[in-house]
């Protein structure tokens, strides 16, 4: 047989670091579900610019669902089942979400993903994610996911060090990170987000990710 080609064929996915895999497009063919999906979730538990333990405000809009969230006070950072600005428990997770989530994780080497956190960040023009290592979590033989929509972001990925150098990987539309292993634990983060329009999100970047969090 010859070999079949698709214009909507799956670019080869890229292993940037040790257990650390760019799934480019792959959630593409789920972005309107995605989306209408994280637009239920925030009208129930709307993004919210919260606090670092340092009391400034973080640049990136946040919310979660899921069964736990990730939530930052003067107290520290740490994942909860109730949402403290409203006092009620996380949005349920989307099957959507949960689904993509899995499947991406398995595509990466990772199977059997089912996680229990998804928390999106929502980034404007000039929003930035400093460098820092998702180390809040119970279980570190448990990857994340995360998945990039909107406007497109440099990725900053480094090592086990705050200063050790750092990689730059750009993130578009539907590119997908899964995220394991060896490099579970190293430092990372989203340089300013450059302003631009996307042709269907404007000027916002979603994220999503996902975790195994308890
Ligand atoms: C972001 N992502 O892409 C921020 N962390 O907006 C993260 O901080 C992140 O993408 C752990 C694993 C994957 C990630
Ligand atoms: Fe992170």
């Amino acid at each position: 047989m010859p070999q079949q080609s698709s214009l909507f064929a799956e670019p080869p996915h890229e292993a940037f670091a040790a257990g650390a895999w760019l799934l480019r497009g792959f959630a593409l063919a789920d972005a309107v579900e995605l989306v209408a999906a994280i637009d239920a979730v925030v009208t129930l538990a709307p993004f919210r610019h919260v606090m670092t333990p340092f009391g400034k405000p973080m640049s990136v809009a946040m919310s979660n669902c899921g069964a736990v969230g990730w939530v930052s006070d003067r107290r520290g950072y740490r994942y909860e089942g109730h949402d403290p600005e409203r006092n009620l428990p996380w949005p349920a997770m989307p099957a959507v979400l949960a689904a993509l989530a899995a499947r991406a994780a398995a595509a990466a080497g990772y199977p059997g993903f089912a996680p229990d956190a998804c928390l999106i960040n929502r980034y404007v023009p000039g929003a930035q994610m400093t460098l820092h290592q998702d180390r809040d979590e119970r279980d570190f033989a448990q990857p994340i996911v995360s998945v990039s929509l909107g406007l497109p972001a440099v990725f900053l990925f480094g090592g086990l060090t705050r200063t050790d150098r750092t990689i730059k990987l750009p993130l578009q539309h539907g590119d997908v990170v899964v995220w394991g292993g060896p490099s579970r634990r190293w430092f990372h983060g989203i340089r300013p987000l450059r302003d631009g329009e996307h042709a269907w999100l404007g000027r916002q970047r979603l994220n999503l990710t996902f975790r195994v969090a308890r």
